[in-house]
């Protein structure tokens, strides 16, 4: 029967083709059921249907369908100084859930991508220790491990809206975090196993890319949750994530969780380094810079409708996505808001809220069609709520770029286009 149910019954085929074509609303009322070829679509057999597929490990690492090929990290132009001092953000208006696909994980590297063979991976560790010791991978993997879900935050994610309303879609306002599940050794194993002096109170982790980024962890986080982790999502880290290991430190700004890490030295002060005073501090009103902004406070986006998501049905049933995360622990409560915060609504999470890590929101509701300028508002288990941008202008002035967690503003227009906008 390989000729086919089109061949075989041409007007019944060119009938649905000329319905579809004058616009009739024979099924639903969406224009994205006019989208396609009409002779793949019901009740004639498509294409795919008439043909043997590719086999098996044809594909031996399975890679997105090709029509998916616009699901990909991105970088803003201006803010691409050089490729190996950038940033590639996660395209969030394209997922759902709440683990980032390894591929899609935004990047940021101060010297490139370092590539390491795993066979010379070392790690030292030294300093206030009774036994110094160098790890192989190997090693690091017979000690027990752990699998958590952590998401990771540049803390300049969204500081480039801290003046206003400014980059045009959640992959660039909001597309410095990722989730993925980590597979990794608890840091306070290997500390234990080098035995650590009675005046340890801070480690220095260091990175070994070209830009050997480091930075100082307070002696208590080592202890309490931190994990020298070799896998994501199952599999080995990315080169691009620090393969073949790095720091995670949940809840804390990225800019802490050091890739390739190759030396962490216990000592008992901070060190002082450039990443956390030239960079990653925050300048305040009166001229003083805030220093050791470690957690990352509560924080919300509508993933969809946004700038990249348009809506492209015209009125009726609307499903409204999201993300939110805090580093202080598990996302309580999440609000929306369809008219610019002046009332608000309760949210529907789905999927598992688990601490410090994404949680998936859903709104759904019936759109009449008119402008709407939607807000989504985060609580956390502490009772923390995330402020506005004012509040935060407030509090913190204009001079700052990182920490930046304020209520951001979709604007939909009556067209279904969606614009970046803040609401005074
Ligand atoms: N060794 C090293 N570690 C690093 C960096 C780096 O440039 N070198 N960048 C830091 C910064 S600023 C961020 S935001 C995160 C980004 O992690 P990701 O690339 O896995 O998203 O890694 C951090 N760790
Ligand atoms: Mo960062």
């Amino acid at each position: 029967m390989a000729g086919g149910q089109g061949q075989g019954h041409p007007s019944r085929r060119m009938f649905l083709r000329a319905g579809l074509s004058t616009g009739t609303a024979i099924i639903g009322a969406g224009g994205a059921w006019a989208a396609g070829d009409p002779a793949n679509q019901p009740p004639n057999v498509p294409d795919w249907s008439r043909y043997l597929g590719d086999g098996v490990a044809v594909r031996a690492y399975g890679k997105p369908s090709k029509h998916e090929a616009h699901v990909v990290r991105r970088d803003v132009e201006w803010l691409t100084a050089s490729r190996e001092s950038s940033v590639s953000f996660t395209p969030l208006h394209e997922l759902d859930g709440i683990i980032t696909p390894n591929g899609l994980c935004f990047e940021r590297h101060h010297a490139g991508i370092a590539e390491i063979d795993p066979a010379d991976y070392r790690l030292i560790l030294h300093g206030l220790v009774d036994k110094p010791l160098i790890f192989t991978l190997d090693d690091l993997k017979r000690f027990p491990r752990v699998n958590r879900a952590y998401f990771c935050e540049c803390a300049a994610n969204s500081g480039m809206e801290w003046r206003g309303a400014q980059l045009n879609g959640c992959q660039y306002t909001h597309g410095m975090v990722h989730c993925v599940m980590y597979t990794g050794v608890p840091l306070k194993l290997l500390l234990q196993e080098a035995g650590l002096k009675a005046n340890a109170k801070w480690l220095l982790l260091e990175g070994a890319d070209a830009a050997a980024m480091t930075r100082s962890l307070p002696l208590q986080k080592a202890l309490d949750d931190a994990l020298v982790a070799y896998r994501m999502n199952g599999e080995m880290l990315r080169p691009e994530n620090g393969y073949p290991a790095r720091i995670v430190l949940p809840g804390w700004e990225a800019n802490m969780w050091v890739k390739w890490l190759r030396r962490i030295e216990v000592g008992d002060e901070p060190w002082h380094h450039r990443e956390e005073t030239s960079k990653y501090t925050d300048l305040l009103a009166n001229g003083k810079a805030r220093r050791f902004t470690f957690v990352m406070d509560a924080k919300s986006v509508i993933t969809s409708p946004s700038p990249q998501a348009p809506l492209n049905h015209k009125k009726g049933f609307t499903v409204l996505s999201g993300l939110a995360w805090s580093g202080r622990g598990k996302i309580q409560r999440v609000d929306v808001s369809l008219d610019g915060g002046r009332n608000w609504r309760t949210a529907r999470l789905d999927g598992p809220v688990w601490d410090k890590a994404l949680t998936r929101f859903y709104y759904e509701f019936d759109w009449d069609g008119r402008e709407l300028l939607l807000q989504s508002r985060a609580m956390d288990e502490t009772g923390y709520v995330q402020p506005t941008k004012a509040e935060l202008r407030k509090v913190r002035g204009v001079n700052s770029i990182y920490h930046n967690n304020g209520i951001q503003t979709w604007h939909v227009k009556a067209n279904g286009e969606v614009e970046n906008v803040e609401v005074a």
